[in-house]
């Protein structure tokens, strides 16, 4: 992996990522690509960069051989909740934008990163130790556009030796971006949330249990996937992999350990919360951790931790 792209540079994930990439594979390496949301200072001064709309095949294919680039990290994409106000506009951005990396990546022989999610998985799949292959019938057009991308990775590796991998993320926390349009956001809203005001009102409701991730374990299982040794990838694509599952009220109690006058109370979003029950509670990700010898590294109560150190200046 020498000159690497990725698109949606400035999302939860792309903010991290990049610096990650720059950090080891050098900064004049890797370049952020972004469309709407502008970059922060750190990102410009951190190494080349352009604006990009995934969905432009043409314009796709002209950074791919200016910057020679021969991997991607296709973040570019409408998360949940906004995908289902905008339905349309969420399989374009999503499914257009990736068949378009995809066709590049088979043109100039560019390895391929697409992140998948637990949306991906819908109410008929089991909730409990998410099988890494199971029934996946999402009720979402997001869990629509994610199964469907996870189908065509296999696709184009089996028929263009395209080298797509991916992964099927949970929730993701972190504290360097607040995430917009996630079902997930509340698990990161509530850190902002109890380190300003010591109190957080919750869009899901009690006994909500979701898979969520800290981002740094997030950034590593991304990388670690990609450098893996392609002899021992059974799945290579739409891996689960999983680091803690917890409901509102245990996050709740996490943070209380640490603020003990934090106070949460719940307004329910219909549409988030009908998403997030649609969802599974964990997958089993040990076909990760056998292919490619996954390990998440925080839990609840070392991400809590974490969380609440890195935004103590909020206070
Ligand atoms: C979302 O909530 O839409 C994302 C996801 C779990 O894919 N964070």
């Amino acid at each position: 992996m020498n000159r690497i792209l990725v698109t949606g540079a400035t999302g939860q994930i792309g903010s991290e990522l990049v610096p990650a990439l720059r950090k080891k594979y050098g900064p004049e390496n890797v370049i952020a690509a972004w469309h709407k949301t502008q970059p922060d200072r750190e990102l410009l001064a951190g190494g080349p960069f352009c604006v990009l709309d995934a969905r432009d095949s043409v314009a796709v294919e002209k950074i791919i051989t200016e910057y020679r680039i021969d991997a991607i990290y296709h973040l570019a994409a409408l998360l949940s909740a906004s995908a289902e106000k905008d339905p349309q506009l969420a399989w374009d951005v999503n499914m257009n934008g990736l068949r378009n990396m995809l066709e590049a990546a088979r043109k100039f022989t560019c390895s391929l990163f697409f992140p998948s999610s637990i949306g991906a998985f819908g109410p008929s799949t089991p909730a409990d130790n998410t099988p890494q292959d199971t029934i996946q019938r999402p009720t979402t057009i997001y869990g629509i556009t994610k199964v469907t991308g996870e189908l065509l990775c296999d696709y184009y590796f089996r028929r263009f030796h395209v080298d797509a991998r991916g992964l099927r993320f949970p929730g993701l926390i972190s504290y360097k971006t607040i995430p917009k349009g996630g079902t997930t956001d509340y698990a990161v809203e509530i850190f902002y949330a109890a380190a300003k005001h010591k109190k957080y009102e919750c869009f899901l409701k009690e006994g909500t249990r979701l898979d969520m991730m800290y981002m740094p374990d997030a950034i590593r299982a991304a990388v670690e996937l990609m450098e893996a040794d392609p002899a021992r990838l059974m799945h290579r694509n739409a891996f689960n992999v999983a680091a803690m599952s917890f409901s509102p009220e245990e996050l709740y109690h996490a943070i209380k350990k640490h603020i003990p006058d934090f106070t949460m109370t719940f307004q329910v979003d219909p549409a988030r919360q009908a998403i997030a029950d649609s969802w599974p509670h964990r997958m089993d990700d040990s076909a990760a951790r056998m292919e490619w010898a996954w390990r998440p590294e925080y839990d609840l109560a070392a991400m809590t931790k974490e969380m609440l150190e890195k935004l103590s200046h909020l206070r």
